[in-house]
Protein backbone atom coordinates (compact mmCIF):
# COMPACT_ATOMS: atom_id res chain seq x y z
CA UNK A 1 0.00 0.00 0.00
CA UNK A 2 1.32 3.11 -0.86
CA UNK A 3 1.08 5.83 1.90
CA UNK A 4 1.53 9.44 1.35
CA UNK A 5 2.91 11.59 3.69
CA UNK A 6 4.42 8.31 5.21
CA UNK A 7 8.03 10.09 5.53
CA UNK A 8 6.42 12.82 8.09
CA UNK A 9 5.76 10.13 10.27
CA UNK A 10 8.72 7.93 10.96
CA UNK A 11 9.56 6.61 14.31
CA UNK A 12 10.98 8.75 16.78
CA UNK A 13 12.53 5.33 18.63
CA UNK A 14 12.68 1.62 18.38
CA UNK A 15 10.99 0.90 21.79
CA UNK A 16 8.26 -1.91 21.20
CA UNK A 17 4.99 -0.60 22.17
CA UNK A 18 1.96 -2.36 22.83
CA UNK A 19 -2.31 -2.27 22.09
CA UNK A 20 -3.18 -2.63 26.08
CA UNK A 21 -6.03 -2.12 28.14
CA UNK A 22 -6.64 1.69 26.72
CA UNK A 23 -5.10 0.77 23.39
CA UNK A 24 -1.48 2.89 22.87
CA UNK A 25 -0.82 5.26 25.67
CA UNK A 26 2.31 6.88 26.07
CA UNK A 27 4.40 9.86 25.50
CA UNK A 28 2.59 12.16 23.44
CA UNK A 29 6.05 12.36 21.77
CA UNK A 30 6.32 9.25 20.61
CA UNK A 31 2.95 8.59 19.09
CA UNK A 32 2.70 10.32 15.86
CA UNK A 33 3.81 6.69 13.58
CA UNK A 34 1.47 4.76 15.54
CA UNK A 35 -1.53 7.29 15.66
CA UNK A 36 -1.09 7.57 11.42
CA UNK A 37 -0.72 3.86 11.10
CA UNK A 38 -3.72 3.44 12.99
CA UNK A 39 -5.95 5.57 10.61
CA UNK A 40 -4.80 3.24 8.11
CA UNK A 41 -5.98 0.44 10.36
CA UNK A 42 -9.05 2.13 11.28
CA UNK A 43 -10.03 2.12 7.65
CA UNK A 44 -9.25 -1.09 6.89
CA UNK A 45 -11.42 -2.62 10.07
CA UNK A 46 -14.12 -0.21 8.50
CA UNK A 47 -13.51 -2.53 5.04
CA UNK A 48 -13.90 -5.27 7.25
CA UNK A 49 -17.39 -4.82 8.68
CA UNK A 50 -18.97 -3.95 5.26
CA UNK A 51 -18.02 0.08 5.55
CA UNK A 52 -19.51 0.35 8.69
CA UNK A 53 -17.81 3.48 10.67
CA UNK A 54 -15.03 2.96 12.87
CA UNK A 55 -14.48 5.57 15.60
CA UNK A 56 -10.67 6.46 16.84
CA UNK A 57 -10.36 8.51 20.21
CA UNK A 58 -6.63 10.35 21.02
CA UNK A 59 -6.76 10.53 24.84
CA UNK A 60 -4.56 9.13 27.78
CA UNK A 61 -7.56 9.56 29.90
CA UNK A 62 -5.96 9.72 33.47
CA UNK A 63 -2.29 9.71 32.77
CA UNK A 64 -0.44 12.99 32.98
CA UNK A 65 -0.68 15.53 30.48
CA UNK A 66 2.47 15.07 28.62
CA UNK A 67 1.02 11.72 27.92
CA UNK A 68 -1.19 10.61 25.14
CA UNK A 69 -2.49 7.68 23.69
CA UNK A 70 -5.41 6.33 20.94
CA UNK A 71 -7.79 3.57 20.91
CA UNK A 72 -10.03 2.04 18.04
CA UNK A 73 -14.08 2.52 18.70
CA UNK A 74 -15.92 -0.53 16.76
CA UNK A 75 -19.22 -0.19 15.41
CA UNK A 76 -21.38 -0.52 18.29
CA UNK A 77 -19.10 1.56 20.09
CA UNK A 78 -17.51 -1.52 21.49
CA UNK A 79 -13.78 -1.65 22.28
CA UNK A 80 -11.78 -3.38 19.33
CA UNK A 81 -11.86 -7.44 19.72
CA UNK A 82 -8.18 -9.05 20.84
CA UNK A 83 -7.08 -10.40 17.68
CA UNK A 84 -7.46 -7.07 15.66
CA UNK A 85 -5.49 -5.86 19.10
CA UNK A 86 -2.73 -7.90 17.62
CA UNK A 87 -2.78 -6.15 14.45
CA UNK A 88 -2.22 -2.36 16.13
CA UNK A 89 0.50 -3.95 17.58
CA UNK A 90 2.28 -5.75 14.63
CA UNK A 91 1.70 -2.40 12.27
CA UNK A 92 2.54 -0.17 14.88
CA UNK A 93 6.10 -1.62 15.24
CA UNK A 94 7.11 -3.04 11.73
CA UNK A 95 10.20 -0.65 10.47
CA UNK A 96 9.16 2.55 8.81
CA UNK A 97 10.31 0.87 5.32
CA UNK A 98 8.16 -2.07 5.82
CA UNK A 99 4.58 0.03 7.01
CA UNK A 100 2.87 0.07 3.63
CA UNK A 101 3.87 -3.84 3.14
CA UNK A 102 2.77 -4.70 6.40
CA UNK A 103 -0.77 -3.33 5.52
CA UNK A 104 -0.98 -4.41 1.81
CA UNK A 105 -0.17 -8.08 3.62
CA UNK A 106 -3.20 -7.78 6.26
CA UNK A 107 -5.39 -6.23 3.96
CA UNK A 108 -5.12 -9.13 1.22
CA UNK A 109 -4.92 -12.16 4.87
CA UNK A 110 -8.42 -10.34 5.62
CA UNK A 111 -9.95 -10.28 1.86
CA UNK A 112 -10.35 -6.90 1.78
CA UNK A 113 -9.94 -4.96 -1.91
CA UNK A 114 -10.90 -1.65 -1.43
CA UNK A 115 -10.74 1.25 1.20
CA UNK A 116 -12.93 3.41 -0.60
CA UNK A 117 -15.82 3.02 1.42
CA UNK A 118 -14.26 3.03 4.63
CA UNK A 119 -15.02 5.47 7.48
CA UNK A 120 -13.62 6.70 10.36
CA UNK A 121 -14.72 9.59 12.67
CA UNK A 122 -12.54 10.61 15.26
CA UNK A 123 -12.28 13.18 18.28
CA UNK A 124 -9.33 14.11 20.87
CA UNK A 125 -9.26 15.19 24.31
CA UNK A 126 -7.02 18.83 25.76
CA UNK A 127 -4.33 17.67 25.85
CA UNK A 128 -1.26 20.08 24.31
CA UNK A 129 0.24 16.97 22.08
CA UNK A 130 -3.74 16.04 20.92
CA UNK A 131 -4.25 18.58 18.16
CA UNK A 132 -0.64 17.27 16.45
CA UNK A 133 -1.76 13.71 16.68
CA UNK A 134 -5.42 14.22 15.20
CA UNK A 135 -3.84 15.81 12.12
CA UNK A 136 -1.13 12.41 12.17
CA UNK A 137 -4.51 10.86 12.34
CA UNK A 138 -6.57 12.66 9.81
CA UNK A 139 -3.27 12.21 7.46
CA UNK A 140 -3.12 8.07 8.11
CA UNK A 141 -6.86 7.82 7.29
CA UNK A 142 -6.86 9.87 4.02
CA UNK A 143 -3.43 8.08 2.95
CA UNK A 144 -5.49 5.39 3.13
CA UNK A 145 -7.95 6.47 1.23
CA UNK A 146 -10.91 6.22 3.15
CA UNK A 147 -13.14 8.82 4.44
CA UNK A 148 -12.90 10.49 7.61
CA UNK A 149 -14.79 13.24 10.46
CA UNK A 150 -13.23 15.47 13.06
CA UNK A 151 -15.36 15.93 15.73
CA UNK A 152 -12.74 18.14 17.39
CA UNK A 153 -12.71 17.84 21.72
CA UNK A 154 -15.34 15.30 22.64
CA UNK A 155 -15.02 13.19 26.16
CA UNK A 156 -14.61 9.46 25.16
CA UNK A 157 -17.69 8.16 25.47
CA UNK A 158 -19.21 10.88 23.51
CA UNK A 159 -17.37 9.04 20.50
CA UNK A 160 -18.39 6.28 21.55
CA UNK A 161 -21.90 7.57 21.21
CA UNK A 162 -21.79 8.91 18.20
CA UNK A 163 -20.19 5.75 16.48
CA UNK A 164 -23.31 3.71 17.87
CA UNK A 165 -25.71 6.25 16.64
CA UNK A 166 -23.84 6.88 12.78
CA UNK A 167 -23.96 3.02 12.65
CA UNK A 168 -28.20 2.16 14.26
CA UNK A 169 -28.32 4.94 11.33
CA UNK A 170 -29.85 7.18 14.17
CA UNK A 171 -31.82 4.33 16.44
CA UNK A 172 -29.70 5.14 19.18
CA UNK A 173 -29.97 8.53 19.21
CA UNK A 174 -28.67 11.82 17.36
CA UNK A 175 -25.05 10.72 16.06
CA UNK A 176 -23.61 14.49 17.28
CA UNK A 177 -22.39 16.22 20.69
CA UNK A 178 -26.26 18.03 20.47
CA UNK A 179 -27.75 14.48 20.54
CA UNK A 180 -25.60 13.27 22.74
CA UNK A 181 -27.03 16.01 25.37
CA UNK A 182 -30.49 16.00 24.44
CA UNK A 183 -30.83 11.94 24.99
CA UNK A 184 -29.53 12.25 28.29
CA UNK A 185 -31.02 15.00 29.34
CA UNK A 186 -34.49 14.45 27.87
CA UNK A 187 -34.54 11.30 30.31
CA UNK A 188 -33.00 12.73 33.25
CA UNK A 189 -35.82 15.58 32.79
CA UNK A 190 -38.44 12.95 32.15
CA UNK A 191 -37.27 10.74 35.25
CA UNK A 192 -37.21 13.81 37.84
CA UNK A 193 -40.73 14.55 36.43
CA UNK A 194 -42.06 11.53 37.15
CA UNK A 195 -40.53 11.82 40.63
CA UNK A 196 -41.99 15.00 41.77
CA UNK A 197 -45.48 13.93 40.31
CA UNK A 198 -45.05 11.65 43.06
CA UNK A 199 -43.93 14.23 45.42
CA UNK A 200 -40.67 12.92 47.06
CA UNK A 201 -40.02 14.44 50.18
CA UNK A 202 -36.63 15.73 49.15
CA UNK A 203 -36.30 16.26 45.87
CA UNK A 204 -35.93 19.95 46.36
CA UNK A 205 -32.57 19.13 47.91
CA UNK A 206 -31.46 17.67 45.12
CA UNK A 207 -31.91 20.87 43.23
CA UNK A 208 -29.28 22.01 45.48
CA UNK A 209 -25.49 21.55 44.33
CA UNK A 210 -23.22 18.59 43.49
CA UNK A 211 -19.62 19.81 42.96
CA UNK A 212 -17.74 18.91 40.34
CA UNK A 213 -14.07 18.46 39.98
CA UNK A 214 -13.71 17.97 36.43
CA UNK A 215 -9.62 17.41 36.29
CA UNK A 216 -8.94 20.40 34.18
CA UNK A 217 -9.96 17.41 31.23
CA UNK A 218 -12.76 17.24 28.48
CA UNK A 219 -15.36 17.01 30.82
CA UNK A 220 -14.66 20.57 31.83
CA UNK A 221 -15.89 21.81 29.20
CA UNK A 222 -18.99 19.53 28.51
CA UNK A 223 -20.16 20.53 32.35
CA UNK A 224 -21.62 24.07 31.13
CA UNK A 225 -23.43 22.87 28.01
CA UNK A 226 -24.46 19.59 30.55
CA UNK A 227 -25.85 22.65 32.54
CA UNK A 228 -27.52 25.01 30.38
CA UNK A 229 -29.68 21.96 29.39
CA UNK A 230 -30.88 21.09 33.15
CA UNK A 231 -31.63 24.48 34.07
CA UNK A 232 -32.69 24.58 38.38
CA UNK A 233 -33.10 20.53 38.03
CA UNK A 234 -29.31 20.47 39.03
CA UNK A 235 -26.53 22.91 40.37
CA UNK A 236 -23.50 21.91 39.27
CA UNK A 237 -20.37 23.81 40.99
CA UNK A 238 -17.18 23.23 38.84
CA UNK A 239 -13.52 23.16 39.86
CA UNK A 240 -10.43 22.23 38.25
CA UNK A 241 -12.37 23.74 34.71
CA UNK A 242 -9.56 23.47 32.62
CA UNK A 243 -7.73 26.42 33.95
CA UNK A 244 -5.44 24.35 35.91
CA UNK A 245 -2.67 21.29 34.89
CA UNK A 246 -4.83 17.75 33.49
CA UNK A 247 -5.06 15.18 36.17
CA UNK A 248 -2.58 17.07 38.20
CA UNK A 249 -3.33 16.31 41.82
CA UNK A 250 -7.30 15.98 41.08
CA UNK A 251 -9.54 13.83 38.64
CA UNK A 252 -10.96 10.80 39.95
CA UNK A 253 -8.20 8.32 39.36
CA UNK A 254 -6.30 11.11 42.42
CA UNK A 255 -8.98 10.40 44.40
CA UNK A 256 -9.32 7.07 43.95
CA UNK A 257 -5.83 6.16 44.51
CA UNK A 258 -5.05 8.59 47.45
CA UNK A 259 -8.17 8.23 49.01
CA UNK A 260 -8.61 11.90 49.74
CA UNK A 261 -10.37 15.37 47.87
CA UNK A 262 -8.22 16.89 45.01
CA UNK A 263 -5.40 19.25 46.53
CA UNK A 264 -6.90 22.78 47.11
CA UNK A 265 -10.31 21.95 47.23
CA UNK A 266 -12.61 23.15 50.15
CA UNK A 267 -15.37 20.88 51.16
CA UNK A 268 -18.20 21.57 53.70
CA UNK A 269 -19.13 18.11 55.75
CA UNK A 270 -22.55 16.69 53.89
CA UNK A 271 -21.89 18.51 50.45
CA UNK A 272 -21.68 15.95 47.23
CA UNK A 273 -18.40 15.65 45.52
CA UNK A 274 -17.84 13.90 42.47
CA UNK A 275 -14.31 13.93 40.40
CA UNK A 276 -14.32 13.15 36.33
CA UNK A 277 -11.27 11.69 35.21
CA UNK A 278 -9.49 13.10 32.19
CA UNK A 279 -11.47 11.88 29.20
CA UNK A 280 -14.43 11.58 31.54
CA UNK A 281 -15.32 8.32 31.37
CA UNK A 282 -14.65 7.47 34.68
CA UNK A 283 -16.56 9.36 37.93
CA UNK A 284 -16.36 9.10 41.98
CA UNK A 285 -18.23 10.60 44.24
CA UNK A 286 -17.18 11.41 48.16
CA UNK A 287 -18.54 13.70 51.15
CA UNK A 288 -17.04 14.97 54.31
CA UNK A 289 -19.44 12.97 57.16
CA UNK A 290 -21.66 15.33 59.29
CA UNK A 291 -20.67 13.80 62.38
CA UNK A 292 -17.24 11.90 61.81
CA UNK A 293 -15.75 15.16 59.60
CA UNK A 294 -13.74 12.39 57.77
CA UNK A 295 -13.31 11.48 54.12
CA UNK A 296 -15.70 8.97 52.47
CA UNK A 297 -15.32 7.72 48.80
CA UNK A 298 -18.15 6.62 47.04
CA UNK A 299 -16.11 4.75 44.22
CA UNK A 300 -17.40 2.53 41.15
CA UNK A 301 -17.94 -0.24 43.44
CA UNK A 302 -20.91 1.93 45.33
CA UNK A 303 -22.15 3.28 42.19
CA UNK A 304 -22.55 -0.07 40.78
CA UNK A 305 -24.31 -1.46 44.13
CA UNK A 306 -26.05 1.85 43.97
CA UNK A 307 -27.23 1.27 39.64
CA UNK A 308 -27.67 -2.94 40.53
CA UNK A 309 -30.15 -2.15 43.80
CA UNK A 310 -32.28 0.20 42.05
CA UNK A 311 -32.61 -1.59 38.40
CA UNK A 312 -33.18 -4.91 40.84
CA UNK A 313 -36.57 -3.33 42.49
CA UNK A 314 -37.48 -2.07 39.22
CA UNK A 315 -37.29 -5.17 37.29
CA UNK A 316 -39.17 -6.48 39.81
CA UNK A 317 -41.70 -3.98 39.64
CA UNK A 318 -42.23 -5.07 35.74
CA UNK A 319 -43.27 -8.27 36.23
CA UNK A 320 -40.78 -9.44 33.80
CA UNK A 321 -38.23 -12.22 34.25
CA UNK A 322 -35.23 -10.16 33.17
CA UNK A 323 -32.09 -11.80 34.85
CA UNK A 324 -29.33 -9.08 35.97
CA UNK A 325 -25.88 -9.38 37.04
CA UNK A 326 -23.00 -7.37 37.95
CA UNK A 327 -19.15 -7.79 36.94
CA UNK A 328 -16.40 -6.36 38.90
CA UNK A 329 -12.74 -6.77 38.87
CA UNK A 330 -10.64 -8.37 41.22
CA UNK A 331 -9.88 -4.42 42.21
CA UNK A 332 -13.72 -4.42 43.72
CA UNK A 333 -13.88 -3.91 47.86
CA UNK A 334 -14.00 -7.51 49.24
CA UNK A 335 -17.30 -5.79 50.98
CA UNK A 336 -19.04 -4.79 47.92
CA UNK A 337 -18.76 -8.27 46.64
CA UNK A 338 -20.50 -9.50 49.96
CA UNK A 339 -22.78 -6.95 49.91
CA UNK A 340 -24.23 -7.48 46.56
CA UNK A 341 -23.48 -11.69 47.05
CA UNK A 342 -25.68 -12.05 50.42
CA UNK A 343 -27.42 -8.72 50.73
CA UNK A 344 -28.81 -7.64 47.09
CA UNK A 345 -28.48 -11.13 46.18
CA UNK A 346 -27.79 -10.41 42.68
CA UNK A 347 -25.22 -12.61 40.88
CA UNK A 348 -21.63 -11.21 40.96
CA UNK A 349 -18.85 -12.11 38.79
CA UNK A 350 -15.27 -11.52 38.49
CA UNK A 351 -13.51 -10.36 35.10
CA UNK A 352 -9.45 -9.18 34.49
CA UNK A 353 -9.19 -5.07 34.33
CA UNK A 354 -9.92 -3.31 31.50
CA UNK A 355 -13.67 -2.66 30.37
CA UNK A 356 -13.76 -4.88 27.22
CA UNK A 357 -14.03 -8.11 29.76
CA UNK A 358 -16.28 -6.87 31.94
CA UNK A 359 -19.02 -5.07 28.94
CA UNK A 360 -18.17 -8.79 27.66
CA UNK A 361 -19.21 -10.39 30.44
CA UNK A 362 -22.26 -8.14 31.19
CA UNK A 363 -23.75 -9.29 27.45
CA UNK A 364 -24.16 -12.53 29.50
CA UNK A 365 -27.12 -10.90 31.43
CA UNK A 366 -30.08 -9.31 30.39
CA UNK A 367 -29.19 -6.41 31.88
CA UNK A 368 -25.53 -5.98 33.06
CA UNK A 369 -24.01 -3.94 35.18
CA UNK A 370 -20.11 -3.85 34.71
CA UNK A 371 -17.83 -1.09 37.12
CA UNK A 372 -14.15 -1.21 37.88
CA UNK A 373 -13.40 0.38 41.26
CA UNK A 374 -12.27 3.22 39.78
CA UNK A 375 -15.39 4.38 38.79
CA UNK A 376 -15.30 3.38 35.00
CA UNK A 377 -18.63 1.28 34.12
CA UNK A 378 -22.05 1.43 33.05
CA UNK A 379 -25.46 -0.74 32.66
CA UNK A 380 -26.13 -2.66 29.02
CA UNK A 381 -29.51 -4.41 28.42
CA UNK A 382 -29.81 -7.36 25.83
CA UNK A 383 -31.64 -6.33 22.71
CA UNK A 384 -34.19 -8.55 23.43
CA UNK A 385 -35.11 -7.77 26.71
CA UNK A 386 -35.24 -4.19 25.67
CA UNK A 387 -38.45 -5.09 22.92
CA UNK A 388 -39.75 -7.02 25.99
CA UNK A 389 -39.99 -3.82 27.95
CA UNK A 390 -41.22 -2.19 24.79
CA UNK A 391 -43.94 -4.63 24.45
CA UNK A 392 -45.10 -4.80 28.01
CA UNK A 393 -45.48 -0.92 28.09
CA UNK A 394 -47.84 -1.00 25.24
CA UNK A 395 -49.75 -4.39 26.71
CA UNK A 396 -53.30 -3.85 27.12
CA UNK A 397 -52.86 -7.19 29.62
CA UNK A 398 -49.88 -5.95 32.03
CA UNK A 399 -51.47 -3.98 34.90
CA UNK A 400 -50.93 -0.24 35.15
CA UNK A 401 -48.24 -0.50 37.79
CA UNK A 402 -46.52 -3.16 35.78
CA UNK A 403 -46.73 -0.87 32.83
CA UNK A 404 -45.51 2.10 34.70
CA UNK A 405 -42.28 0.36 35.60
CA UNK A 406 -41.75 -0.48 31.91
CA UNK A 407 -41.55 3.09 31.37
CA UNK A 408 -39.91 4.05 33.94
CA UNK A 409 -36.75 1.61 33.39
CA UNK A 410 -36.98 2.49 29.70
CA UNK A 411 -36.31 6.08 30.66
CA UNK A 412 -33.79 5.14 32.83
CA UNK A 413 -32.26 3.00 30.05
CA UNK A 414 -31.87 6.16 28.02
CA UNK A 415 -30.37 8.00 30.51
CA UNK A 416 -27.09 5.67 30.36
CA UNK A 417 -24.63 5.29 27.95
CA UNK A 418 -24.54 1.61 26.98
CA UNK A 419 -21.90 1.91 24.63
CA UNK A 420 -18.90 2.38 27.47
CA UNK A 421 -18.70 3.84 30.77
CA UNK A 422 -19.37 7.14 30.88
CA UNK A 423 -19.17 9.76 33.68
CA UNK A 424 -21.94 12.20 32.65
CA UNK A 425 -24.39 9.97 32.06
CA UNK A 426 -23.34 7.82 35.62
CA UNK A 427 -23.28 11.62 37.53
CA UNK A 428 -26.91 11.72 36.36
CA UNK A 429 -27.79 8.46 37.03
CA UNK A 430 -26.38 8.49 40.13
CA UNK A 431 -28.05 11.57 40.51
CA UNK A 432 -31.77 10.45 39.41
CA UNK A 433 -31.47 7.41 41.77
CA UNK A 434 -30.40 9.04 44.58
CA UNK A 435 -33.56 11.67 44.59
CA UNK A 436 -35.50 8.27 44.00
CA UNK A 437 -34.61 6.63 46.64
CA UNK A 438 -34.77 9.93 48.57
CA UNK A 439 -31.04 9.22 50.07
CA UNK A 440 -28.03 11.93 51.02
CA UNK A 441 -24.54 10.71 50.44
CA UNK A 442 -24.33 9.61 53.70
CA UNK A 443 -27.25 7.31 53.64
CA UNK A 444 -25.97 5.99 49.98
CA UNK A 445 -22.27 5.35 51.75
CA UNK A 446 -24.29 3.62 54.73
CA UNK A 447 -24.95 0.56 52.41
CA UNK A 448 -21.82 -1.39 53.40
CA UNK A 449 -18.21 -0.17 54.92
CA UNK A 450 -15.72 -0.81 52.61
CA UNK A 451 -12.79 -3.31 53.50
CA UNK A 452 -9.48 -0.45 54.02
CA UNK A 453 -7.34 -0.95 51.30
CA UNK A 454 -4.21 0.20 49.39
CA UNK A 455 -2.74 0.24 46.03
CA UNK A 456 1.03 0.71 45.28
CA UNK A 457 3.29 0.85 41.74
CA UNK A 458 6.38 -0.91 41.54
CA UNK A 459 8.78 -0.12 38.94
CA UNK A 460 10.41 -3.56 37.45
CA UNK A 461 12.84 -3.61 34.77
CA UNK A 462 10.04 -5.95 32.30
CA UNK A 463 6.86 -6.01 33.88
CA UNK A 464 6.02 -8.71 31.25
CA UNK A 465 7.60 -11.08 33.54
CA UNK A 466 4.58 -11.27 36.24
CA UNK A 467 1.85 -13.34 34.91
CA UNK A 468 -1.33 -13.81 36.08
CA UNK A 469 -4.53 -16.21 36.14
CA UNK A 470 -7.77 -16.34 38.27
CA UNK A 471 -8.85 -13.18 36.90
CA UNK A 472 -6.06 -11.75 37.69
CA UNK A 473 -6.53 -12.77 41.38
CA UNK A 474 -3.64 -15.07 41.25
CA UNK A 475 0.07 -14.81 40.24
CA UNK A 476 1.10 -17.71 37.68
CA UNK A 477 4.70 -16.41 37.28
CA UNK A 478 7.34 -15.87 38.82
CA UNK A 479 7.08 -18.78 40.44
CA UNK A 480 6.86 -19.18 43.88
CA UNK A 481 5.49 -15.57 44.41
CA UNK A 482 2.11 -16.55 44.82
CA UNK A 483 2.89 -18.79 47.83
CA UNK A 484 4.77 -15.45 49.22
CA UNK A 485 1.78 -13.49 48.76
CA UNK A 486 -0.33 -16.01 50.54
CA UNK A 487 1.98 -16.51 53.28
CA UNK A 488 1.65 -12.74 53.51
CA UNK A 489 -1.84 -12.15 53.23
CA UNK A 490 -2.46 -15.43 56.10
CA UNK A 491 -1.09 -12.75 58.78
CA UNK A 492 -4.02 -10.41 57.97
CA UNK A 493 -7.40 -10.70 59.03
CA UNK A 494 -9.63 -10.26 56.27
CA UNK A 495 -6.45 -9.56 54.10
CA UNK A 496 -6.36 -10.01 50.21
CA UNK A 497 -3.63 -9.48 48.08
CA UNK A 498 -3.22 -9.81 44.23
CA UNK A 499 -0.53 -7.66 41.56
CA UNK A 500 -0.74 -7.31 38.28
CA UNK A 501 1.45 -5.38 35.42
CA UNK A 502 -0.66 -2.32 34.45
CA UNK A 503 -1.49 -2.31 30.96
CA UNK A 504 -1.22 1.64 30.81
CA UNK A 505 1.80 2.11 33.13
CA UNK A 506 5.60 0.92 32.77
CA UNK A 507 4.85 -0.52 36.21
CA UNK A 508 3.21 -3.73 38.18
CA UNK A 509 -0.06 -2.43 40.71
CA UNK A 510 -0.46 -3.85 44.02
CA UNK A 511 -3.49 -4.05 45.94
CA UNK A 512 -3.97 -4.84 49.33
CA UNK A 513 -6.86 -5.07 51.61
CA UNK A 514 -7.41 -6.04 55.44
CA UNK A 515 -9.24 -4.97 58.10
CA UNK A 516 -7.49 -1.82 59.35
CA UNK A 517 -5.96 0.41 57.07
CA UNK A 518 -2.81 0.08 58.91
CA UNK A 519 -2.77 -3.45 58.04
CA UNK A 520 -3.97 -2.82 54.49
CA UNK A 521 -0.67 -0.67 53.96
CA UNK A 522 1.39 -2.88 55.77
CA UNK A 523 0.29 -5.86 53.57
CA UNK A 524 0.98 -4.00 50.33
CA UNK A 525 4.11 -2.92 50.81
CA UNK A 526 5.26 -6.47 51.80
CA UNK A 527 4.04 -7.51 48.58
CA UNK A 528 5.08 -4.83 46.93
CA UNK A 529 8.82 -5.90 48.39
CA UNK A 530 8.07 -9.64 47.19
CA UNK A 531 7.18 -7.73 43.48
CA UNK A 532 10.85 -6.06 43.80
CA UNK A 533 12.99 -8.90 45.19
CA UNK A 534 11.22 -11.48 42.50
CA UNK A 535 10.54 -9.71 39.91
CA UNK A 536 13.34 -7.19 39.15
CA UNK A 537 12.60 -4.29 41.14
CA UNK A 538 14.14 -0.92 39.67
CA UNK A 539 15.49 2.09 42.14
CA UNK A 540 14.83 1.48 45.72
CA UNK A 541 13.20 -1.01 47.34
CA UNK A 542 9.73 -0.14 48.66
CA UNK A 543 8.99 1.33 52.17
CA UNK A 544 6.32 1.74 54.71
CA UNK A 545 5.18 5.37 54.61
P1 LIG B 1 -4.05 -0.54 34.21
O1 LIG B 1 -2.99 0.51 34.10
O2 LIG B 1 -3.94 -1.69 33.24
O3 LIG B 1 -4.23 -0.97 35.63
C1 LIG B 1 -6.01 1.30 34.33
C2 LIG B 1 -7.11 0.89 35.27
C3 LIG B 1 -8.10 0.03 34.52
C4 LIG B 1 -8.62 0.73 33.28
C5 LIG B 1 -7.47 1.28 32.44
C6 LIG B 1 -7.93 2.16 31.31
C7 LIG B 1 -6.93 0.42 37.67
C8 LIG B 1 -6.32 -0.40 38.74
N1 LIG B 1 -6.58 0.14 36.41
O4 LIG B 1 -5.43 0.13 33.79
O5 LIG B 1 -9.13 -0.33 35.38
O6 LIG B 1 -9.54 1.73 33.62
O7 LIG B 1 -6.56 2.05 33.25
O8 LIG B 1 -8.09 3.49 31.62
O9 LIG B 1 -7.70 1.32 37.99
ZN1 LIG C 1 -10.66 7.74 31.28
Amino acid sequence: MQLTGLKDYQKVDEIPIQYGTAGFRTKGSRLKHVIFRMGALAAIRSACQKGATIGVMITASHNPEEDNGVKLVDPMGEMLGPEWEQYATEIANVPDSEVGTALQKLTKNLGVTTLANSRVVFARDTRPSSPILAEALEAGIKAAGAQCQNFGLLTTPQLHYIVRCINSNGEYGKPTEDGYFEKLTEAFVKLRNIRKAKKMKKLETYKACLYLDAANGVGAGKVPILQSKLGELLQINLVNDGSGKLNHECGADFVKVQQKPPTGVNMAPGQRWASLDGDADRIVFYFIGTTDKQFHLLDGDKIATLVAGYLKDLVQATGLSLNLGLVQTAYANGSSTRYITDQLQVPVACVPTGVKHLHHKAQEFDIGVYFEANGHGTAIVSDTSYSSLKKASQDSTVSEEQKEACDLLLSVIDLINQTVGDAISDLLLVEMILAALDWDVEQWNQAYTDLPNRQLKVKVKDRSVIQTTDAERKASFPKDLQKAIDQSVAKYSHGRSFVRPSGTEDIVRVYAEAVSQDAADKLANEVAVLVFKMAGGLGEEPKLH
